[in-house]
């Protein structure tokens, strides 16, 4: 695994305020800070001077709130365990998507940021469903997001890329980048004032990387060639790790997602399509299914010519899958509530019974290792 920076930046150059000194101070901790990189068993936690590692399982337990990338964490030292979480400030924003497999749950992709960039390689065609998508988790977030298309140099019409990509994005700058010519590289610089932190998602191999090697000024990050057969990157990049920038301003570096899964974001949904949420908002009856209802405002802006037939159909199937899941979750939580009280009475029962199995647990959990899959 490849190593963080080695850079050490200040408390404030993270990010720490005064309102977060002052939740901290609510409990007895030893020290502060932003996480790094968040693995099951254990943390990298910036503390203002170092880059550390503590145990990260202990908050995953007492709160059931697993921490991540660009996490405010206030830390106890044990003589015996060493440094670990004990609490995770309020998330200011939380970039997440719906975790990958059976359960479902989210799955915070970084936290506290500013800005998301959502990137996609000029060298092939732009999926625009997963813009889609990705646009949505962004809003959803609580962040801005920005549109980056690269390796502008690969293309001659890159311009017209962009007008494109303009009307998948409304309201959404987007910026044709290149870091061989250095095209818009100082815009993007300039996005990184004090302890603002961006957060960069797309697949992998489109250059998300060499962004940060670039903005850092140095190789910080490993970056992969491109397999000329099908275009997808390796995945060089692995975990989703928080960059320092000498200069000021913070980067999120994030391996390359191809399935981006909604989790539960309706607000989102509105502002990544806001022409058809507001239509929506417009017709007669609240649960309209934009058929052959009367009175549906969705069915007049297409006659007008003021929506894009495209875009409609996406727009329904994303508004299906989100109701799918608010149904999922209901169900999901009637059958577990009452699986999660005896489980947790059960592992009461054992604690009392045995003090030592719980710290010989936590020590199992350390010795498994930190890999993020
Ligand atoms: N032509 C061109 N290639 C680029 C550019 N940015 C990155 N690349 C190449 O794209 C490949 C994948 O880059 P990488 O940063 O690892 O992508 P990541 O998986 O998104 O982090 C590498 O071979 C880079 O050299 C660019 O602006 N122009
Ligand atoms: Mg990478
Ligand atoms: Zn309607």
């Amino acid at each position: 695994m490849a190593k963080l920076p080695d850079t050490h930046p200040n408390l404030t150059q993270l990010g720490w305020t005064t309102t977060l000194q002052r939740w901290a101070d609510k409990s007895a901790h030893d020290q502060v800070g932003r996480i790094g990189r968040a693995s099951r068993g254990f943390s990298v936690v910036y503390n203002g001077s170092d880059a550390i590692t503590v145990a990260s399982s202990s908050v995953r337990s007492a709160n059931d709130l697993a921490p991540a990338t660009g996490d405010f964490v206030t830390i106890v030292d044990s003589p015996e365990d060493g440094p670990s979480i004990s609490g995770i400030a309020k998330r200011r924003t939380a970039l997440a998507r719906r975790a990958p497999g059976p359960i479902p749950e989210p799955q915070v992709l970084a936290a506290n940021v500013d800005d998301v960039f959502v990137m996609h390689g000029l060298d092939r065609p732009v999926n625009l469903r997963r813009l889609e998508r990705q646009l949505v988790i962004a809003w959803e977030s609580g962040a801005r997001p920005f549109v980056l298309l690269t390796k502008a140099d690969e293309v001659a019409h890159h311009e017209e890329a962009v007008r494109s990509i303009q009307t998948v994005a409304p309201g959404v700058e987007t910026l044709a980048i290149s870091t061989v010519t250095g095209r818009n590289i100082d815009r993007i610089r300039a996005r990184f004032t004090a302890a603002r932190t961006v957060a960069l998602i797309g697949l992998s191999g489109i250059g998300k990387s060499t962004l940060v090697n670039e903005l850092s000024g140095g190789a910080v990050q490993r970056t992969g060639q491109v397999r000329a057969t099908d275009k997808r990157g390796r995945h060089t990049t692995v975990t989703r790790d928080l960059i320092p920038l000498p200069d000021g301003g913070i980067v999120i570096d994030t391996p390359g997602i191809r399935e981006v899964g909604l989790w539960q974001a309706h607000v989102g949904l509105a502002k990544t399509f806001p022409e058809i949420a507001e239509a929506a908002s417009e017709c007669r009856f609240g649960n309209c299914a934009h058929n052959q209802e009367p009175g549906c405002a969705i069915r007049a802006a297409r006659m007008d010519g003021l929506i894009n037939e495209r875009r409609l159909e996406h727009w329904i199937q994303l508004n299906a899958e989100l109701a799918q899941q608010d149904e999922q979750l209901l169900d999901f939580e009637r059958r577990h509530e009452s699986r999660d009280r005896a489980d947790a009475e059960h592992r009461r029962d054992a604690e009392r019974s045995n003090p030592k199995a719980k710290k010989r647990s936590a020590d199992r959990r350390r010795k498994s290792g930190s890999g993020e899959r």
